[in-house]
């Protein structure tokens, strides 16, 4: 009697500057899945509950300085502790809906100056996203929503920086959808169609890695 081996999951993640409403989606993606019977579990990074995270956690709330590069290497080895439960999660068959990953990173950081090339480096190896979605808002709109600027980096000039290193990062499996003045609804409504495809096609697919 043939077994047939479980379809892995698929690794979703979302990307975009600060309050675009990643967080918001990546949850009603994580419900929809689960209720239409596919398993999915939310992530986030920084996963701010970790050791790394505290760190990070501190830092962004602007009660701890760090050197730039340091700080870059801490973003990135709090996604490599979280790579083999990723790994295990995905080829279990969960589907991981990632509120930022790798893209985040290296935008954010070569946002103060960094070489891209430099801090690609640190994340090479890790699993690579099956699709990404990239979420976009005009600026007015963004710097408007709440809860915006209290961290740090949460300021206009930095965030349209971040803007323009996003936009070289583009790779084949981003899509990139515009956010603006969209409700809640109207927005998951457009994202969920390219999760479900994007979850059917990784079922039989090898799960590969970042070459940055
Ligand atoms: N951020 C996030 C980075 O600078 N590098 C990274 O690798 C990641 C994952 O952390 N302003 C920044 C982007 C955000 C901040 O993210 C916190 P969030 O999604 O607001 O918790």
């Amino acid at each position: 009697m043939s077994v047939k081996k479980a379809c892995r999951g698929a690794l979703i993640v979302l990307e975009g500057c600060d309050r675009v409403g990643k967080t918001t989606q990546a949850k009603l993606l994580v419900e929809s899945l689960k209720n239409n019977g596919k398993p999915a579990q939310l992530m986030n990074f920084p996963d701010r509950t970790t050791a790394i995270g505290k760190m990070l956690d501190q830092y962004l709330k602007q009660s701890q300085e760090l050197d730039d590069h340091a700080v870059h290497l801490l973003f990135s080895a709090n996604r490599w502790e979280c790579v083999s439960s990723m790994e295990k999660l995905l080829q279990e068959g969960t589907t991981l809906v990632v509120d930022r990953y790798s893209d985040s990173g290296i935008a954010f950081s070569a946002a103060k100056g960094l070489p891209v090339s430099w801090c690609a480096a640190s994340d090479s190896g890790l699993p690579r996203p099956d699709l990404v979605l990239f979420l976009t808002l005009g600026g007015t709109e963004l710097s408007s929503r709440g809860g915006y600027g209290q961290e740090r980096y949460e300021e206009d000039s930095f965030q349209q920086r971040v803007m323009r290193n996003y936009n070289e990062l583009k790779r084949d499996y981003w899509n990139v959808v515009n956010a603006d003045e969209k409700s809640v609804e109207q927005l998951h409504s457009e994202l969920l169609p390219l999760v479900t495809s994007a979850v059917a096609a990784a079922e039989d697919k090898p799960l590969l890695t970042l070459d940055w």
